[in-house]
């Protein structure tokens, strides 16, 4: 009998370790149910599955939790041996990646938040040392990938999944706050290094743009959902079956029934699930304006 493999991620929808998680069972290509956490609110479930940090996230592997990200992500490394290793196999490189993502995460990492949380002089002092941080992580990076660029361009692994949660986001942060957070001419392989993550994530089956939407709005519903991985190479039979018309993800399948296009979904979940948030007005007028520039992002601008 095929051993049975329950995976459910505990999560709130802007948690970034949590998103290291969601990133690494993508990656991965497992499949998972996401359960949505109020940290206002914590359910009784956390609590007894992460009793001593009492956080997100929470992988709950065949019943069993497992808590803090970086230990997550190593047990779903070691446990899904097939599809893209996180961590490499020579006991000295793995030593040199782990020491890496203690430094992308203390140092990096916490450098950034203080970029974000400041204003005026003192957001100019972190941004100035988190550029020095990058400096430190390029010579790093040059000793730990003398051949090129730490992403080969295809499997991401451990401090891929790192940087592209905290810096995939850089350009809106630039525009946002106001200030270069990566620059090409002082950091140019950490400029090259992010863009081309964030290029891959932009083309991978898993982060369609139209998938994102739909997984956002049951985040924000608070709807708990597995996520079953497609590779859009090589379609499994039920994605060709659920979506006979256009043979495309996103389907969400709810008690069996398949629904496909993702504005029609996100139509589904606002007339299904009516908790709030609500995603369109009440007013008949204002949902056809809302409707009409949907249909216009999505068809043209898109
Ligand atoms: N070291 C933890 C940090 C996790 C963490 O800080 N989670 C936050 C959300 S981003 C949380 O659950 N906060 C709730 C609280 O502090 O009560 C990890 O890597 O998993």
């Amino acid at each position: 009998m095929a051993e049975e493999n329950i995976v459910t991620l505990y999560g709130t929808w802007t948690s970034p370790y949590a998103k290291r998680v969601e990133l690494a069972l993508k990656v991965k290509g497992i499949p998972y149910e996401f359960v949505l956490e109020d940290l206002n609110n914590k359910s009784q479930l956390l609590l007894n599955y992460n009793p001593v940090h009492k956080k997100v996230p929470v992988l709950v592997h065949n019943g069993k939790p497992i808590a803090e990200s970086h230990v997550i992500l190593e047990y779903i490394d070691e446990t899904w041996k097939n599809g893209p290793k996180l961590l490499p196999d020579d006991p000295y490189n793995r030593a040199q990646f782990r020491f890496w993502a203690g430094f992308l995460q203390q140092q990096v990492y916490e450098t950034m938040f203080l970029v974000m949380r400041m204003e005026g002089e003192a957001q100019e002092k972190a941004t100035e040392e988190l550029h020095e941080k990058f400096e430190i992580l390029e010579e790093g990076m040059k000793g730990l990938f003398p051949d090129g660029t730490p992403f080969d361009g295809e499997n991401m692994g451990l401090l891929d999944i790192l940087m592209c949660i905290t810096f995939g986001p850089y350009k809106a942060q630039e525009e946002v706050l106001g200030v270069k957070i990566i620059n090409s001419e002082k950091n140019p392989l950490i400029f090259s290094w992010v863009n081309s993550l964030i290029e891959v994530t932009l083309q991978g089956s898993w982060a369609s743009p139209y998938s994102k939407g739909v997984e956002l709005a049951l985040k924000l519903k608070g709807i708990p959902y597995e996520f079953v991985q497609e590779n859009l190479a090589n379609k499994s039979p039920s994605l060709l079956k659920y979506n006979p018309v256009y043979n495309k993800i996103p389907v969400l399948v709810h008690c069996g029934k398949p629904i496909s296009e993702s504005l029609v979904i996100l139509e589904y979940i606002h007339e299904t699930w009516k908790n709030c948030p609500r995603f369109l007005p009440d007013d008949p007028n204002r949902r056809a304006q809302l409707r009409f520039w949907a249909g216009f992002f999505d068809q043209q601008v898109r």
